[in-house]
């Protein structure tokens, strides 16, 4: 059944007059820091996407590779229910969660939500060909105005799924907060699968951000080009190089864009300019690495009940399916 390819949630953050405050807060701020939605406008996603195919970066392959094992365990687990993906992308390893759960129940309902509304719709449409048994429908927004939706649309037992250890791009306390969203979103009984990126030695995290090819460098400097376009600024990327570290008491990668020359940008539409000092740095992201059984307390101090978890052989990448 074809539906409507996408819901917007979010009109505001299609136009160019979207507020800005948080890149002003980060670029006032010593050090400086930038929200890491700004990777995610149409190139960024497709690099992602490269990200993902590339021989160093393993979360999103161990990930693929756990669902292609338990993925029919999960949905026997949930039985049929309304899949909520936060977060999808192209959908690619949703895939594998599809095939089980139109293998295992009837009445297939796939929800992807995302702030990137190039890479949602094409994958909707293409989902919709695919699984011409499933209602698809895309929701174009942040988490906050999906899980809002959602709460006020709650007839069906629902599975809300984040995967790709996304949660790891959020402070701890935005962890607490966005948990605490997701427990307030599901009803008594819905479930919601998390994947997790575990802690492992800064000799395979530090490659994994810092590729041989240069994608992650170009992902990160695409903020750069994206935030000028939003909001008519000068960033001249050439200024910046990339650089990805592990702290290891924080259990974080770092992701840097390292400023090389003294230079003004300014924002215009923002009505905003900022100084830079070659050698300053500015803070595009954190990664955050996890441990599966503290992640599992996180989890319960929300009322989320784990049923089970998986992993791989390595112990590199964990899901964990709770229950509301
Ligand atoms: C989306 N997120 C889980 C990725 C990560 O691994 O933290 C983003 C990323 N940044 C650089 N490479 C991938």
């Amino acid at each position: 059944m074809l539906t409507q390819p996408l819901i917007i949630l979010d009109t505001h953050y299609q136009e160019l007059n979207n507020d800005g405050g948080d890149v002003i807060q980060g670029l006032t701020k010593t050090p400086k820091s930038l929200p890491p939605k700004y990777f995610y406008d149409d190139r960024g996603s497709q690099l992602f996407e490269e990200i993902c195919q590339l021989s160093e970066y393993y979360p999103t392959r161990t990930e693929a590779w756990i669902l292609s094992q338990y993925a029919n365990e999960i949905a026997q687990l949930t039985g049929s229910c309304e899949l909520v993906e936060l977060g999808s992308g192209s959908s690619t390893k949703t895939r594998l969660l599809l095939d089980a759960y139109q293998q295992n129940t009837d009445d297939c309902r796939y929800l992807p939500i995302d702030i990137s509304g190039g890479i949602l719709k094409s994958s909707v449409l293409q989902l919709q060909q695919q699984y011409p048994d499933f209602s698809i429908q895309g929701l174009l927004g942040t988490y906050e105005q999906a899980l809002e939706h959602l709460r006020s649309n709650s007839l069906r037992s629902r599975l809300i799924f984040f995967l790709g250890s996304s949660i790891g791009n959020f402070t701890p306390q935005e962890c607490d907060n966005f948990l605490g969203q997701i427990a307030h979103a599901l009803k008594p009984g819905d479930y919601f699968l998390l994947g997790i990126d575990l802690q492992k030695p800064k000799e395979i995290l530090e490659p994994a951000y810092n590729d041989s090819q240069g994608v992650t460098a170009a992902f990160n400097l695409n903020m750069l080009s994206h935030l000028n376009w939003r909001f008519q600024g000068n960033f001249n990327p050439n200024f910046f190089t990339h650089q990805a570290i592990y702290n290891q008491a924080d259990a974080q990668i770092e992701m840097y864009l390292h400023c090389q020359e003294n230079h003004l940008v300014s924002l215009d539409i923002l009505n905003f300019k900022v100084s830079f000092q070659a050698g300053e740095s500015i803070l595009t992201e954190i990664s955050r690495k996890f441990d599966l059984a503290i992640m599992q307390k996180q989890l319960a101090a929300q009322g989320l009940k784990t049923l089970q978890t998986w992993t791989d052989p390595r112990h590199w990448f964990g899901l964990i399916l709770c229950q509301a």
